[in-house]
């Protein structure tokens, strides 16, 4: 609990052995629920979940994307916190972004990189990439945002009622800002936090989705994106996932 507020943390998790030990490990006292995604893994990534403590489901379709639609609606705190399995993202910054949310009246937080606090956390190629996209996300958006592409956001989870992201790829993060930035009902802002290097191998293959990226970002603006149930209405199936 923060604030009288329970906190979920959910965490999309394709072989995330090594990072998410350190991430669970590291994860504040004050958050009542993590739930992680085993989005396939073929290594210790659910054991090492279960055993940290968390929640894990799994869900087959592989995709960050996918990983996010079975993970969301699993989550039964009043805010909803994301994290990557790879030690990037500060779990500690959540109580900090929550005040900040308090204190402006948000409901939808995105945690902004930049600018980058430790250069080496991010490749150069991903700045620029990074860089490319937020570019684009303003122009065609016409809103102003500092990290079109960040994995951590912190929102009242009765956001889900008003958000229908659908993409199944790394896609969903742009996605969501979006989404949570044309609902009437929803106030979206920005919070910077600390950015760090990551821990195991990254799943980003930067030219393929920096491309996908920028495809959906023209493709969501001219309406040629499908529109499905919000995300609360997603019945989860994912079964809790059997450690052998
Ligand atoms: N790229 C990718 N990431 C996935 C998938 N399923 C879950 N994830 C997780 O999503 C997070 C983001 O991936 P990451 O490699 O860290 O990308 P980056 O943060 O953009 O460098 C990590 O925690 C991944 O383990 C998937 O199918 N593809
Ligand atoms: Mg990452």
């Amino acid at each position: 609990m923060y604030r009288n507020l329970r906190v979920s943390v959910v965490i999309p998790c394709f072989n995330e052995e090594h990072g998410l030990r350190y991430v669970l490990e590291h994860m504040p006292a004050y958050v009542d629920e993590v739930v992680v995604v085993d989005n396939n893994s073929t290594d210790e990534t659910a054991r090492i979940g279960t055993e940290g403590g968390a929640h894990v489901i799994f869900e087959a379709r592989k995709g960050y994307g996918c990983a996010y639609q079975a993970g969301l609606p699993a989550a039964t705190g009043d805010i909803i916190a994301t994290v990557d399995g790879d030690g990037t993202y500060p779990a500690q910054a959540i109580a900090g972004i929550i005040d900040a949310m308090l204190a402006r009246k948000l409901d939808f937080v995105s945690a902004s990189r930049f600018p980058l606090r430790n250069p080496l956390a991010m490749r150069r190629r991903n700045q620029l990439g990074n860089k490319v996209l937020t570019y684009a996300f303003r122009l065609l958006y016409l809103r102003w945002v500092a990290d079109s592409q960040s994995g951590m956001w912190v929102f009242r989870r009765s956001c889900l009622q008003h958000i229908r992201p659908t993409h199944p790829g790394m896609a969903f993060s742009e996605e969501i800002k979006i989404e949570a930035l044309q609902a009437r009902a929803l106030r979206f802002g920005e919070v910077h936090i600390d950015y760090h290097e990551r821990i195991g191998e990254t799943k980003l293959f930067t030219w393929r989705d920096g491309w996908l990226n920028l495809l959906f970002l023209f493709e969501r603006r001219l309406g040629r994106v499908a529109r499905f149930a919000p995300l609360s209405a997603l019945a989860v199936e994912a079964e809790p996932h059997k450690v052998p």
